[in-house]
């Protein structure tokens, strides 16, 4: 059985059937692990739910920040803006509850041991060691499958940074934003949730997560999406999978048994 990673997809139903068939994927004896932002910014986020939803057997997704927003419209009062435009044929589909309760029980973090990987949307908080990041992921999940999911995705919105002596919401969401949100540390450790731009060699105040000083987990590889200015990228363990395919980029893919070797598919929108 192949293992195959995807990065961001947010939307691009054609680019992601034109990557499967470069692929040659074959649902019933491969796997695929999205690293999240199924949806929003693109033409068909309903369309990408509905196909991978259809395909539930063989299709992993570590949740987003976009399908976390997603999940939150769906089940909270949290009033529709302008730009959630393309979520909304989702939100108001005949299919919302079936595809929104497959979403919400995806993983936050999903591993390969075999293969010694590990998949997020945006990052693991340089000072969790994977027993803490395992723990914290799973702690997560069991919230957005609970009956208080609701209140937990209403109380979503915060740009809380992790810390050891966070309660309550404020924990929750520093969780929530280091595995969903995360980018840059400063120099303090705390989370800078407003810049997105690629790492610039010059400008110390600002250091991604994984090179962090504190980074704990050096002996497995970990596979994120969510920076698309980062783009097709690695550093030591890490590697990023998002060439930003909804801006004009590449969608990528990689065979965790082959992972140097990336599948690339260029996006049909235009820059
Ligand atoms: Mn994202």
């Amino acid at each position: 059985m192949r293992k195959i990673v995807i990065g961001d997809v947010q939307g691009c139903l054609d680019e992601l059937k034109g990557l499967l068939e470069k692929i040659d994927f074959v649902s019933s004896s491969d796997q695929l692990i999205f690293l999240g932002d199924l949806v929003n910014r693109g033409p068909k986020s309903l369309e990408v739910l509905e196909y991978l939803y259809s395909m539930d057997h063989c299709v992993v997704n570590t949740l987003g920040n976009h399908d976390l927003h997603l999940i939150a419209l769906a089940m909270t009062d949290r009033p529709y803006r302008e730009k959630d435009q393309s979520l909304w044929p989702i939100l108001n589909s005949k299919n919302k509850t079936g595809l929104i309760e497959w979403l919400r029980h995806q993983p936050i973090m999903h591993e390969e041991p075999a293969l010694e990987s590990i998949m997020v949307h945006a990052g693991i908080h340089p000072s969790w060691d994977i027993l803490q990041a395992r723990s914290m992921a799973r702690e997560i999940e069991s919230l957005l499958q609970s009956n208080n999911a609701s209140s937990v995705l209403s109380e979503m919105y915060s740009d809380d940074s992790w810390s050891s002596d966070l309660e309550g919401a404020s924990r929750v969401n520093s969780i929530i934003n280091s595995f969903t949100r995360m980018r840059f540390l400063d120099q303090y450790g705390v989370c800078n949730f407003t810049e997105k731009n690629a790492p610039k060699d010059n400008d110390d105040s600002l250091m991604p997560w994984f090179m962090n000083q504190e980074m704990k987990i050096k002996d497995m590889n970990i596979f994120f999406g969510h920076w698309s200015t980062l783009g097709d990228f690695r550093f030591e363990n890490v590697f990023c999978l998002d060439a930003g395919c909804v801006w004009g980029g590449e969608m990528i893919a990689i065979d965790l048994n082959q992972p140097l070797e990336k599948i690339k598919f260029q996006s049909f929108i235009s820059k």
